[in-house]
C-alpha cells in the first residue's frame, strides 16, 4: 500500500476553505517534486509547446520522439472497466477488532485490539460503466482488503445480503441480462427493460434479491449510510481446527438511509457523482465514515438447523434466529491521492484469504473464486498486478513465479524452484509441515453431479419474510420500484410472468404491481405450471424480521446532514441565528443558498454570504430545507420559480423542512397554513418570526423540532405527495 503522503495531506484544502484557495492547493500530477518536464525515460523535454516541423510551417516529422510518446501514452490511458461493478469510488482507512477472536478463528487481524489493520475500501454500483451515474437504482458493491500481517483479506460484498442466483453458472446470464443490451447499448446502469426482466421472471430464484433491489435499500442516501454484507456463508477456523460458519456484515455508524427514486432520478442528472462527492467531502472534512464488523456465527453441527441452506446465497440468516456479534470498527479517513492507481487499479478477490478464514461450498462463491484472478489478468494486462502498490501485501511475500508482463520487482538469483538445494548450502522443502494456511478438512458428499440439492429449492419463502417485515411507506415504495420497472418492459408476457411469480411472494403486492401494467391479474398456478418453478417451502421459526426494515435502522442523530438555508435580499436574518446554531451543535452542515453568489442583504441591512444558487444546489442535494422569515424577502422569492421549486420538491421528497414567520408562504399552493398544529408530518412551522421571540424557550423549541425531524431523515408518510407538482 502507498504510505500517506504528508506532503500532498498537508496542502490539502480543509472544510469551508475558498473555492479559490481549493484550487489553488490542487497540487501538481506529480510522482515526486520536479522542476522540468521530461520524457518518461527522464530526458528533459525543451518545449511542450510545439512538435517538431520540417520548417515552421511544415509538416510534423516522424522523428518527434517527444511528441510521439505523449501521444503513444495518451491513446493507451485506458483499460478495459471492470466487465461488472465499473463504477466506483474508494477510500482508505483502518480496521480494530474489539477483542480477541481467537476462540472462533486465528485470523491474524481478528487477535489484538491494539493492532489498526490498514484497509482500502471500494463501493461500486453493478450494472453501469465507469461514466454512469452514482443514484441508479442497483445493488452497491462494498469490497474491503484489509492489509494484514499474514497476507491481504479481500471481503468483497455487497449492500445487500443476498445474491440474485445460486450458481456461478448463471453469473454471465444474469450480466448479460441485467446490463445494456448488446444491439444498442441501452439502457444505460439501469435493470428496467426488457432483457432483464425476461431473465428475472424466468429466473424464480432472483425473487428474494428482487425484494431487496427494488426496495430503498437500491437507493442509498449516502454511502456511509449503508450496510454491508459478505452475502456467502464462509468459515471462521480457530487454531485448533475447528470450524464455525460465518456471515459477514458491516453496520454503519450514521444508520440505514434511503433516497426517493424521483430524487435518485434528478440526481443522476444534476450530480452524477453524487456518491463518491459525498464520500470524499465527508473525508477531506474529517467526518470519518465508520462501520462496524458483525458476524454471524453457526457451530458446524447447527449447518442443517434452519430449512433453508446456509450454502445457498439467495437466503440470509435473520437476526432474530441468529444475533450479530459486532467484533470491531472500521474507519475511512483518508481519500486515495491518484483514482486511476487507485480506485482503478485495485484487485479484489473473494479468494484472498487469510489463515483462519474458508470457505463453505456455496456454490456461488466457488464460481467466485476462479472469476476474480481471471479477470484481474485481463483487466490489469498480466499476472502481475499484485505488485502494483494498491495490491501490494504489506507482509513479506515470496515465491517463485517468474516474469509475465509488466513485472516490476527485480527479483535476484538463479534459482526459482522447490524443492531446492543450491541457497544457501540447505535443502529448502515447502511439504506441508511447515505452517501456513490450513484448508478447513471439509467432508466431500459423493456422488459428483451437475445439480442443485433440494434443500435450495424454496423461492418464495424469505421474499416474503423480507416484505412482511417493511413498514407501509417501506412496502409502497417496493410497489412503486416494481411497477416503475415493469412499465418499461415492452412484452407483456414479461409482465405477466413477473406479477405471476409475485403472487408467490404476497397476493396483495402482485396484485398492487399489477394494477397499472395493462395486463391480467396475477396467476400464480400459472408461474407453478412453468419451467424453473420450484415449491418447496421452508417454515421459518419467524414471520417477520425488524432488522431487515430501514425504518428501524435509522440512528437518531443529524451528524453530517446537509441543510439548506434559503437567503434573499430582505430576508429577516436574525430569525436563522438560533436554528442555524442548534443545527451546526447538533453536527449538521449548513449552506445559504439563494438567487446569485456574492452577498445578499437583509431587511435589517446585514450581509448574507450566499454559499450556493439555487440552480447549481438544488434541494436534492440537502436532506432539509430552513426557509426564514421576512415579508418582502419571502414575497420576492414567491416570484422565484428554483426558489418554490425547491421548497415544494423537499416536501415531495419526504424531507423536513422548517418554515419561520412569512417563510411558510413558500408552501402556501399546498394548504400549508401557518398554524403549527396543523403542519404535515417532518413540516416544523414558526408562526412568529424568532426575531420576535428572541431566546426565548420557544425559539429553542422550534429549533429542537426541527433537530428532532431531521434526526428520522424522512417523513415517508407523509400524504398525498404524488399531487405536489416538482
Ligand atoms: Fe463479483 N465480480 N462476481 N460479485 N463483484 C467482479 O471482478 C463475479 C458476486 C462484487 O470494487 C469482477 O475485478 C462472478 C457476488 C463486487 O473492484 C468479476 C460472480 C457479489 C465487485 C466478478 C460474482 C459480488 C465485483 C469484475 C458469480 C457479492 C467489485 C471486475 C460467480 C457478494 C470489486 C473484478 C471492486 C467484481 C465476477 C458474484 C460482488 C468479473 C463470476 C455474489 C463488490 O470478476
Amino acid at each position: 500500500m502507498t504510505p500517506k503522503n504528508k506532503a500532498t495531506a498537508s496542502r490539502r484544502p480543509k472544510a469551508g476553505d475558498s473555492s479559490n484557495a481549493k484550487l489553488e492547493q490542487l497540487g501538481a500530477y506529480t510522482t515526486e517534486p520536479a522542476a522540468q518536464l521530461t520524457t518518461n525515460q527522464g530526458l528533459q523535454i525543451p518545449d511542450n509547446h510545439n512538435s517538431l516541423k520540417a520548417g515552421v510551417r511544415g509538416p510534423t516529422l516522424l522523428e518527434d520522439f517527444i511528441l510521439r510518446e505523449k501521444l503513444s501514452h495518451f491513446g493507451h490511458e485506458r483499460i478495459p472497466e471492470r466487465v461488472v461493478n465499473a463504477r466506483g469510488c474508494a477510500a482508505h482507512g483502518y480496521f480494530e477488532v474489539y477483542k480477541s477472536m481467537s476462540q472462533f478463528t486465528c485470523a491474524d487481524f481478528l487477535q489484538d485490539p491494539s493492532v489498526k489493520t490498514p484497509v482500502f475500501v471500494r463501493f461500486s454500483t453493478t450494472t453501469g460503466s465507469r461514466g454512469s451515474a452514482d443514484t441508479v437504482r442497483d445493488v452497491r458493491g462494498f469490497a474491503v482488503k484489509f492489509y494484514t500481517r499474514t497476507g491481504n483479506y479481500d471481503l468483497v460484498g455487497n449492500n445487500m445480503p443476498v445474491f440474485y442466483i445460486q450458481d456461478a453458472m448463471k453469473f454471465p446470464d444474469l450480466m448479460h441480462a441485467l446490463k445494456a443490451e448488446p444491439h444498442n447499448e441501452m439502457p444505460q446502469a439501469s435493470s428496467a427493460h426488457d432483457t432483464f426482466w425476461d431473465f428475472a421472471s424466468l429466473m424464480p430464484e432472483t425473487t428474494h434479491m428482487l425484494m431487496w433491489t427494488m426496495s430503498d435499500r437500491g437507493l442509498p442516501r449516502s454511502l456511509r449510510m449503508m450496510e454491508g454484507f459478505g452475502v456467502h456463508t464462509f468459515r471462521f477456523v480457530n487454531g485448533r481446527g475447528d470450524g464455525h460458519f460465518v456471515k459477514f456484515h458491516w453496520k454503519p455508524k450514521l444508520g440505514v438511509h434511503g433516497l426517493s427514486w424521483d430524487e435518485a432520478q434528478k440526481l443522476a442528472g444534476k450530480d452524477p457523482d453524487f456518491h463518491r462527492r459525498d464520500l470524499w467531502e465527508s473525508i477531506d472534512a474529517g467526518d470519518f465514515p465508520e462501520w462496524e464488523l458483525g458476524v454471524q456465527m453457526i457451530p458446524q453441527e447447527k449447518e442443517h438447523a434452519f430449512g433453508f441452506d446456509l450454502l445457498d446465497p439467495t437466503k440470509l440468516i435473520p437476526e432474530e434466529l441468529v444475533p450479530v456479534q459486532r467484533i470491531g470498527r472500521m474507519v475511512l479517513n483518508r481519500n486515495p491521492d491518484n483514482y486511476f492507481s487507485e480506485v482503478e487499479q485495485v484487485a479484489f478477490h473473494p479468494g484472498h484469504v487469510v489463515p483462519g478464514i474458508d470457505f463453505s461450498n456455496d456454490p456461488l462463491l466457488q464460481g467466485r473464486l476462479f472469476s476474480y484472478g481471471d479477470t484481474q489478468v485481463a483487466r490489469l494486462g498480466g499476472p502481475n498486478f499484485h505488485e502494483l502498490p494498491i495490491n501490494k501485501a504489506v507482509c513479506p511475500f515470496h515465491n517463485f513465479q517468474r516474469d509475465g508482463q509488466h513485472r516490476q520487482n527485480i527479483a535476484r538469483g538463479a534459482v526459482a524452484y522447490e524443492p531446492n538445494s543450491l541457497t544457501e548450502g540447505k535443502e529448502f522443502r515447502v511439504d506441508g509441515a511447515s505452517g501456513g494456511f490450513q484448508s478447513f478438512a471439509d467432508e466431500i458428499e459423493p456422488p459428483k453431479a451437475r445439480r442443485r440439492n433440494a434443500t435450495f429449492d424454496d423461492h418464495f419463502t424469505q421474499a416474503r419474510l423480507f416484505f412482511n417485515s417493511q413498514t407501509v411507506a417501506e412496502k409502497e415504495h417496493i410497489v412503486a420500484g416494481f411497477r416503475f420497472e415493469l412499465a418499461k418492459v415492452m412484452a407483456p408476457a414479461i409482465r405477466q410472468r413477473v406479477v405471476d411469480n409475485l403472487a408467490h411472494v404476497d397476493e396483495k403486492l402482485a396484485r398492487r404491481v399489477a394494477e397499472p401494467l395493462g395486463i391480467d391479474a396475477p396467476d400464480p398456478r400459472a408461474a407453478a405450471g412453468r419451467a424453473g418453478y420450484r415449491d418447496h417451502q421452508v417454515k421459518l421459526a419467524i414471520e417477520e424480521s425488524p432488522s431487515l426494515r430501514m425504518a428501524d435502522l435509522a440512528d437518531a442523530s443529524v451528524k453530517t446532514r446537509r441543510i439548506a438555508i434559503l437567503v434573499n435580499d430582505e430576508i429577516d436574518s436574525a430569525s436563522l441565528k438560533p436554528i442555524r446554531e442548534a443545527l451546526e451543535a447538533a453536527g449538521a452542515q449548513c449552506k445559504t443558498v439563494g438567487p446569485r453568489l456574492g452577498k445578499v442583504w437583509s431587511a435589517s441591512k446585514r450581509q448574507i454570504e450566499v454559499d450556493a444558487t439555487f440552480a447549481t444546489m438544488p434541494s436534492i442535494l440537502f436532506d432539509a430545507v430552513l426557509v426564514p422569515a421576512g415579508a418582502q424577502g419571502i414575497a420576492s422569492m414567491k416570484g422565484m420559480g428554483e426558489a418554490v421549486h425547491f421548497v415544494l420538491e423537499a416536501f415531495k421528497h419526504c424531507k423536513p423542512i422548517c418554515t419561520v414567520g412569512e417563510g411558510v408562504q413558500l408552501l402556501e399552493s399546498l394548504g400549508v397554513g401557518d398554524d403549527p398544529k396543523t403542519a404535515p408530518a417532518g413540516v416544523v412551522v414558526a408562526a412568529t418570526p424568532t426575531t420576535n421571540l428572541g431566546d426565548s424557550t420557544a425559539a429553542h423549541q422550534i429549533a429542537h423540532d426541527f433537530v428532532a425531524a431531521i434526526a428520522k431523515h424522512r417523513h415517508w408518510d407523509r400524504a398525498n405527495i404524488e399531487s405536489v407538482p416538482a
